[in-house]
């Protein structure tokens, strides 16, 4: 057991249940002509992370712990495409819908893979997943159950949608969860600020949150 300094309180990591979850780091949501630029947003920010993202994966790779990665994207045929989801807002180009990454938030395109930087290394694995949070409608909780994991570190975007939402299912089926805060970005400022803010408030309600430093030196020291 290590003590990790994180907020509202210390994080005690077991680093025989520990797993680092990358949740969304693709194309798709970091550059221009993907599907969070068809929304509207400035995607500039999420590339920033990307150094931090990485030191992260590094150490858990190095401690030989597992590095799991996630992906919003849609089959082919969009048959788990629900058309409320389909259907919402005004994008500038829908899921499924030819872009210049491709067919925007389908598997298998150009635009939906991982960035380079952060592409998962063989024996990873990769959850691709039709929702904002990675338990539904995914192999995740059988995985982690029959791995023995129960903490879960969490890095990605963005942080009040994906990475939020996959928080709480996590939460609610009985894992620690920690977020990394330089390793997690928002379209919005505000929003992450306030996502982390509401994460561990009221003494750690959804989980923890702590700086990408502090979870390395626990590591090496766990
Ligand atoms: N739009 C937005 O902020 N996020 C998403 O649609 N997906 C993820 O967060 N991955």
């Amino acid at each position: 057991m290590v003590e990790i300094p994180a907020q509202p309180f210390s994080f005690n990591a077991n680093k025989s249940q520990l797993a680092l979850i990358v949740i969304d780091m693709q194309r798709d949501f970091a550059e221009p002509g993907g599907f969070g630029a068809s929304l509207g947003n400035d995607v500039s920010r999420i590339t920033k992370i990307v150094p931090d993202v990485k030191r992260l994966i590094s150490g858990f790779r190095s401690a030989g712990l597992p590095v799991i990665h996630t992906m919003e994207c849609h089959r082919p045929d969009l048959s788990d495409l629900p058309p409320a989801k389909r259907d919402r807002g005004s994008p500038a180009i829908r899921i499924g819908e030819l872009g210049p990454m491709g067919r925007v938030l389908v598997a298998g395109e150009p635009g939906t893979a991982i960035l380079p930087e952060l592409a998962p290394v063989d024996g990873e694995i990769v959850i691709e997943k039709p929702g904002k949070g990675a338990f539904y409608a995914t192999p995740l909780g059988d995985i982690l159950q029959a791995k023995g994991i129960t903490q879960l570190i969490f890095a990605g975007v963005t942080t009040e949608v994906c990475v939020q939402t996959t928080m709480r299912e996590a939460n609610d089926r009985g894992y620690e969860c920690l977020l990394a805060e330089e390793a997690t970005e928002s379209y919005f400022p505000e929003f992450k600020k306030a996502a982390i803010d509401m994460i561990r408030a009221q003494g750690a309600i959804v989980g923890w949150s702590a700086h990408v430093d502090d979870i390395l030196k626990g590591l090496t020291d766990a």
